[in-house]
This record gives C-alpha cells, sequence and structure tokens, in this order.
C-alpha cells in the first residue's frame, strides 16, 4: 500500500461575491471562502496535503479525520470573545469564523491534533485558552512593504520548540496590528520581539506552537521549520 501523506487542515475566511474583482453583479450577495495559498504552498513543500476547511461545515464532521491543524491569519476576533469592549482602533471583525474556530479548538483539544498557529490563528488559540489581546500596536502593523520584508527580530526562549527550530534570533516580517496581552491558560511565550512585544506561544503539554509573523509570506517559505514541524507531528500521530 502506497503511505499517505498526512492531512493538515487550513482554515480559511468567508467573503461576499461583491468583493471579487471580476465576478458577475449577479453573484454580489453569495458568498465565497478564501484562503490564501502560500499556507498550503508552505504544507506541501515539508509534505502534507492541505484540506481547506469551508466555515458553514460541522468541525465534528472534519477534526477526527485530520492529522494536523494549520490555523490561518485574518481579520480582528471580536473583542467579546476575550471580554473587553471594541476600542476605536479595532479593525474589520468575523464573529462567524471567530465561532467556527472555538468550536475546532475544542475538538483538537479533544483529539490532541497537532496545531500551528499564524498571526490570527496565535491569537484565536491565546483566546480560547482565556487569554486578552491588545487591540492595536502600530509598530508592528507594517503594511507599506511587501509582505516579505523582515522589519524585526525577534528572540526565542531557551529550551522552546521555537528556539529548536528558529535559533536563538530570527528576523521577521510583521503585519499584525494586534498581539497577547495576557497568555491563556497552559500557553508560555517563547519568542518575543524588542519591544516586548509577545511573537511566539506553545502549550505546555500538546503539540501547539503558534508565531505572530508569517513564516508563509518570506522567501524561505518552503523550507520554513514550522511547516515541518507540523507535518512531522502529524506523521507520528498517524501511525
Ligand atoms: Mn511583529
Amino acid at each position: 500500500m502506497v503511505e499517505q501523506k498526512p492531512l493538515i487542515g487550513i482554515t480559511g475566511r468567508r467573503r461576499k461575491g461583491e468583493m471579487l474583482r471580476g465576478s458577475l453583479k449577479v453573484m454580489n450577495h453569495l458568498p465565497f471562502d478564501v484562503y490564501w495559498v502560500d499556507y498550503a504552498q508552505g504544507v506541501i513543500a515539508a509534505g502534507g496535503v492541505p484540506v481547506f476547511l469551508p466555515l458553514s461545515l460541522d468541525p465534528a464532521e472534519i477534526i477526527p479525520r485530520l492529522d494536523g491543524l494549520l490555523m490561518s491569519g485574518g481579520a480582528d476576533i471580536d473583542p467579546k470573545r476575550y471580554g473587553a469592549e471594541p476600542e476605536p482602533e479595532l479593525q474589520s471583525i468575523e464573529p462567524a469564523r471567530d465561532e467556527f474556530e472555538l468550536k475546532i479548538l475544542e475538538l483538537v483539544y479533544e483529539c490532541e491534533l497537532p496545531v500551528a498557529g499564524i498571526c490570527r490563528g496565535l491569537q484565536i488559540l491565546n483566546v480560547h485558552a482565556g487569554g486578552s489581546l491588545y487591540q492595536d500596536v502600530p509598530p508592528h502593523s507594517v503594511r507599506d512593504k511587501a509582505p516579505s520584508t523582515r522589519v524585526h527580530d525577534i528572540t526565542t526562549e531557551k529550551g522552546s520548540i521555537l528556539e529548536k527550530l528558529y535559533g536563538e534570533k530570527l528576523e521577521v516580517n510583521s503585519l499584525h496590528h494586534q498581539s497577547i496581552k495576557t497568555l491563556g491558560k497552559h500557553f508560555s511565550a517563547s519568542a518575543t520581539s524588542n519591544d516586548g512585544i509577545v511573537e511566539g506561544i506553545e502549550h505546555s503539554q500538546l503539540p501547539i506552537v503558534a508565531v505572530q509573523w508569517h513564516p508563509e509570506m518570506l522567501d524561505t517559505r518552503d523550507s520554513d521549520p514550522i511547516f515541518k514541524w507540523l507535518v512531522s507531528k502529524a506523521e507520528v500521530r498517524k501511525l
């Protein structure tokens, strides 16, 4: 029998046809799901098979069948999910996606599925675990340069998974305008920027690691260690 590669779920976002340039006007009100291809490319290059997860799917139908999960970037999380009032700097929110991803995470913990989180993915993992967010950190929202531009350093914690993957220091891109304020239960900060922003977290008991930068947008995407880590954990789980 041919050995099958592990299945890695990838979360996306929902939009309306009117936001899709070139689509027929008659389709303006129809929903479509968006998945940035770089996440899937990172998974493919690491030896996994990406599975896009549409928001309409009942997570119970798919999460137990996956070998790993990639929580992708996207809109701000509704502050009420972490007990805060919306501040003026809050950008667009997507409550249906919050709902979907929080349900996914319930099952992730039940199934002990390996997870890598990126940007919003890190934030939703933290909020699900009872942590909170700063609603705006302008110096980290560098959106006037190519997304692959490395703009600040991060330092990893000694002995952490992120240190093993990336070494002590790494220069990263930075497109996020929010960041972690208080950490969720069982998570520790395993990477920080020079100005004290949490740039990476990991779970103390389960294979869950997340970063605030976008490794999938860097020119090192196809050899980035976080995708390899996720796929290797997924392979072990599959055996
Ligand atoms: Mn940053």
